[in-house]
């Protein structure tokens, strides 16, 4: 329940509304004001792109970056915050346009590599030993402006630097199909997997699944999710939802598909999610429609939706699924969940 279970999101899920069609609609929050609202929502973690931590962290050094990133702790410490992770943002920078570890130019990845050395030195001032690789514009417009089995050589050299950069941290691979790129190198979490094993050192490579990048792969969350748990590699999730196949919506958990929501929860706590110290995070947007005032309702809601599904997974009769597990009756099973959601 709530206290059993740490919720974690990112300050990018407080923002101001703007899309690829229209101007903000929100006044910008600070990120020491947003850092003010996660106790008071009910979270304990903060997930960090590294840009998140020190603002401009191109125009300095690797120390400046360090004693930037030292006061960000101070301010955490001060909310008593964790940070969850740290990630990479490589896909703004005019540099990584044509992407970061797989970019043809040499230049281009050369500077993802260090910026993900310069990542990996927040999360250590941070007190956090994970770092999220979200491959953004690892992938193509077009299939033949890259070679694909070069692209994965690539990644794992990439990644090959960050593991002997820091023998402590961790790398949970984010995979997602599509959106920046029209074709992205990993797609899903089995790609995510297998590319960790090609690395130097697979037992510091997972996963980090999102409800709504799974869906977009055309595949269940939950599946996914127990596929990464098989291998003792789903290090965090980025829980949210998704209304079919089009951009990347990052909706509240549960908003569309409750029953598909109630499959997450339910595989999550049947193995003990959390108990290894992991957080359930939350990726999720907020409305572009919703006034300033009710702006962090999307991350309230989609965390006592979690709770209360934790509820109702804990409430199903697990002995009558058995029989009808048994029984090979499945229709009644369908009813039987259908019922329950329903709550009668
Ligand atoms: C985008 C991703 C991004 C990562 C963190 O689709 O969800 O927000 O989770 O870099
Ligand atoms: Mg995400």
């Amino acid at each position: 329940m709530a206290g059993e279970y740490r919720f974690s999101f990112g300050p990018w899920n407080i923002h101001e509304g703007g899309d690829p069609f229209g101007p903000t609609v929100r006044d910008s929050i600070s990120f020491g004001e947003k850092l003010k609202l996660y106790k008071k929502l009910g979270f304990d973690g903060v997930q960090f792109h590294d840009d998140d931590a020190v603002p401009e962290m191109n125009k300095l050094g690797p120390k400046e970056i360090v004693d930037k990133a030292k006061e960000v702790r101070k301010m955490l410490e001060g909310e008593g915050l964790t940070a969850e992770f740290v990630a990479p943002r490589l896909w703004e920078d005019p540099r990584t346009i044509d992407g970061g570890y797989t970019a043809n130019d040499p230049a281009a990845r050369q500077y993802a590599k260090d910026r993900s050395r310069r990542a990996i030195d927040i999360a250590v001032a941070l007190d956090t030993k994970l770092i999220v690789l979200w491959l953004a514009r690892e992938g193509t417009y077009i299939r033949e402006a890259k070679d694909s089995k070069v692209a994965v050589d690539r990644l794992v050299e990439a990644i090959d630097d960050m593991l002997g950069y820091n023998p402590d941290m961790k790398i949970a691979i984010e995979p997602k199909p599509n959106e920046p790129m029209d074709q992205a190198y990993i797609p899903t979490t089995g790609h995510a997997l297998a590319l960790g094993y090609l690395t130097k050192d697979p037992k510091r490579v997972g996963v980090n699944i999102e409800t709504a990048h799974a869906i977009l792969a055309g595949l269940d969350p939950s599946d996914e999710m127990g596929f990464a748990l098989a291998y003792e590699k789903l290090y965090t999730v980025h829980l949210n939802d998704q209304n079919g196949l089009k951009f990347d919506e990052d909706k509240s958990f549960g908003s569309v598909n409750l029953r598909r929501a109630f499959d997450q929860v339910r595989l999550l706590d049947k193995y003990d999610y959390g108990k290894r110290g992991e957080f359930v995070g939350l990726d999720v947007k907020v409305m572009r429609t919703q006034k300033q005032d009710g702006a962090t309702k999307h991350l309230s809601n989609s965390r006592t939706v979690f709770l209360k599904l934790v509820e109702l997974v804990r409430s199903l009769d697990e002995g009558k699924v058995e029989q009808l597990i048994a029984g090979r009756d499945y229709e009644e099973l369908d009813m039987l969940i259908m019922s329950h959601l329903l709550g009668k």
